[in-house]
């Protein structure tokens, strides 16, 4: 394995390196449950190996690529499931969906994009791609590690982000910002959809970032109160005290500085998932594949449905939902 001395391991503001970067733990989701849980709540995230069959996950990046395929997005000569960018064109004219900006989440890209953008968009709706998000082996999976089991609601909002090489990768954040009327328990499962090197793309996750979210949360809410609003409106508050599109920062290599702290990373195969605390903060690094690959990955949340959960995120994705 390629580890933190990869080439042009980068976030928006610089290099990540030995400095101010460690590997992310890997589980394996045979340990008992008990471990499992222990780990996700010291860490604020599980990453699980292999927790979905590996031919589930291509198949499905297999259906992505091959829809897309006629906006020339693809490298010639290669097949759909590589998902290799042709290097001749630009990122610009393929821009990611809900990449570098969430919150405000506009139809992105000019006139030029429009076919790439349009069918992008379209994937959320196909049968492949609802099959996917429900896919047995994770429900099941997230239903004992949360013991909701028969309340276990898969949130129907995802986004299916495609990460070309170079394009600018999603900002620091924690998932409760845009989950804020729901209860703070949901799970976010991060699932890559085919194998990400270690400077392909990923997700990355700020050490203790689940202690220093929540403690960002409390005062944002105590802020808000200072500034006379009702419990109710603090909620719909946060935003107000950070940027506009929900993000904490666009500087993750700044951000890990001014926390003491260092960002978490890994390759990812297809079959794994990384769980995530609602508070936990995180980022992701810049696609610098070496060949070209298309990072392609899609955010699953779940929740208890015998609590409060934010129904806005019953609707599949649409630009400009409001979340
Ligand atoms: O895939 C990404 O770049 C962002 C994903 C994310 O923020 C999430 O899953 O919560
Ligand atoms: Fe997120």
């Amino acid at each position: 394995m390629v580890g933190l001395q990869a080439e042009n391991l980068a976030v928006n503001d610089g290099p990540l390196t030995a400095e101010n970067a460690a590997l992310l733990r890997p589980s394996s989701p045979s340990l008992p449950l008990s471990e499992l849980r222990e780990r996700y709540e010291a860490d604020g995230y599980l990453f699980l190996k292999q927790v979905l069959p590996r031919q589930d996950v291509l198949d499905a990046r297999n259906a992505y690529f091959s829809s897309l395929k006629e906006t020339g997005v693809l490298k010639p000569g290669t097949t759909p499931v590589e998902g290799v960018f042709d290097p001749a064109k630009s990122h610009l004219d393929y821009p990611g969906i809900g990449a570098g900006h969430i919150g405000g989440n506009g139809k992105p890209g000019g006139e030029q994009a429009a076919a790439f953008v349009d069918l992008a968009l379209d994937a959320h709706y196909q049968e492949w791609y609802d099959k996917f998000c429900n896919h047995p082996a994770l429900y099941d999976f997230v239903a004992r590690f949360a013991d909701w089991g028969k309340n276990t609601l898969n949130l129907k909002r995802t986004l299916l982000r495609n990460n070309i090489p170079g394009s600018k990768p999603i900002g620091v954040h924690y998932d409760q910002i845009f989950l804020r009327y729901g209860d703070p328990t949901s799970v976010t499962a991060w699932v890559p959809m085919g194998d990400v090197k270690i400077n392909g793309g990923g997700l990355i996750y700020l050490e203790d970032g689940d202690k220093i979210g929540l403690e960002l949360e409390e005062s944002f809410f105590r802020k808000a109160k200072q500034a006379g609003l009702s419990d109710e409106e603090a909620k719909s508050a946060f935003n107000t005290n950070m940027m506009a599109t929900g993000l904490l920062s666009e500087f993750p290599a700044e951000f890990a500085k001014d926390h003491g702290k260092r960002w978490l990373v890994s390759e990812y195969e297809a079959g794994d998932v990384v769980l995530h605390k609602p508070h936990m903060i995180h980022a992701s690094t810049i696609n610098h594949d070496p060949d070209n690959v298309i990072r392609l990955a899609t955010d699953l949340r779940f929740c208890d449905s015998s609590k409060p959960y934010d129904k806005r995120w019953m609707n599949s994705y649409r630009f400009n939902d409001g979340v």
